[in-house]
């Protein structure tokens, strides 16, 4: 095979060698001052389009820096939004209010704090987060488009938003979670003691903007776990409350829940879950989002000790099937910790 070399040289090109090979892979000339005379036009037009080539580069290259920059720029200035919404009552002012703003009533739940700028809450000035109260307790929320609802904000570091409880477990004395799917729709319990606060609230919020998901644990010894999840979200009750999303995995619990994703919530009274031969409600005495099996069962049986048994409340990947004395489930918008990354 001939293969032809072009070699072009310094000042200009002004020597050009053009050189072909025989069989052996000796080179030979090719070419002479002659041929290079002829073919000196056809070069031109080559270093001519090296230039370009180079000039575009370059041009790509800048653009490419701009882009960065840009990007950079929206990152910053969406972050900036978010904190400024995490700091302020965040309810649209175009929000529809079908009534008159209407105080809380006396008997609603309340707490000794107030939202930071609010005197009087009302309908058209509730938060949607724990975020904008700055003490735990049992404060109302309203979600646009939804309700308001009283849940309990925790406050677990000083410096940073609250969260939503969304499920606590402590003793076995005042609720049991072996309920059905009305009652786990709408939840239960005493908010500031055991409580489910309900699928219903748990898809109006998530749904709204992205949730993170804090699983606290606590063994019979006094050991404790987490697992943080970036990103829950449960679908409506069509879709039967359905675990949409978790986001990634952080803690030192071990990772629970990603065997439960894409499943519908299980109640003795609905069996939603992926075992044909009966109902995980049942079997592990608890509801959750079941599949052919489970790998966490935190609605489980309250157990009064570390017993080996699958009815209770156990988080597989720390203690297999043994019963955990408390757990929690909490959620908050993912902003904060976007924020810190
Ligand atoms: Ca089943």
């Amino acid at each position: 095979m001939k293969v032809i070399s072009i070699i072009l040289l310094l000042a200009g090109f002004s020597t050009v060698q053009l050189f072909d090979y025989n069989n052996e892979g000796n080179s030979i000339d090719f070419c002479g001052p002659e041929c290079f005379e002829k073919l000196k036009p056809l070069l031109d037009t080559v270093v001519a389009l090296k230039q370009r080539c180079d000039e575009y580069g370059a041009q790509i290259e800048t653009l490419n820096q701009q882009l960065v920059e840009l990007r950079g720029m929206m990152e910053l200035q969406g972050k900036d939004d978010l904190f400024a919404e995490l700091k302020s009552d965040p309810l649209p002012q175009d929000t529809p209010t079908e009534e008159e703003p209407t105080p809380i009533s006396s008997t609603t739940p309340t707490s000794s704090t107030t939202p930071r700028c609010s005197t009087s809450p009302t309908y058209a000035s509730l938060p949607t987060k724990c975020a904008s109260y700055e003490e735990s307790g049992i404060h109302q929320i309203q979600v646009p488009g939804s309700e308001p609802f009283p849940v309990y904000c925790e406050m677990v570091e000083m410096d940073e938003p609250a969260w939503i409880v969304v499920l606590k477990r402590t003793n076995g004395e005042q609720q049991d979670f072996y309920r059905n799917w009305t009652s786990y729709r709408n939840g239960f319990g005493d908010l500031t003691d055991d409580h489910f606060l309900g699928l219903e609230n748990l898809h109006s919020l998530t749904r709204s903007v992205p949730y993170e998901l804090l699983i606290q644990l606590e063994d019979f010894s006094g050991n404790e776990r987490y697992a943080l999840y970036s990103n829950l979200r449960i679908g409506n009750e069509h879709e039967k409350y359905k675990l949409r999303s978790l986001g990634e995995y952080s803690g030192n619990a071990g990772e629970a829940m990603s065997y439960h994703l894409n499943n519908e919530f299980t109640t003795y009274d609905r069996d939603n879950d992926g075992w044909g031969k009966g109902s995980c409600a049942s079997y592990y005495g608890g509801a959750w989002w079941y599949g052919w099996d489970a790998n966490s069962n935190l609605m489980g049986r309250y157990k009064d000790g570390p017993q080996n048994d699958w009815t209770g409340i156990w988080w597989f990947p720390w203690k297999s099937y043994t019963s955990l004395k408390s757990v929690k489930m909490m959620i908050r918008p993912a902003y904060y910790t976007l924020m810190q990354d």
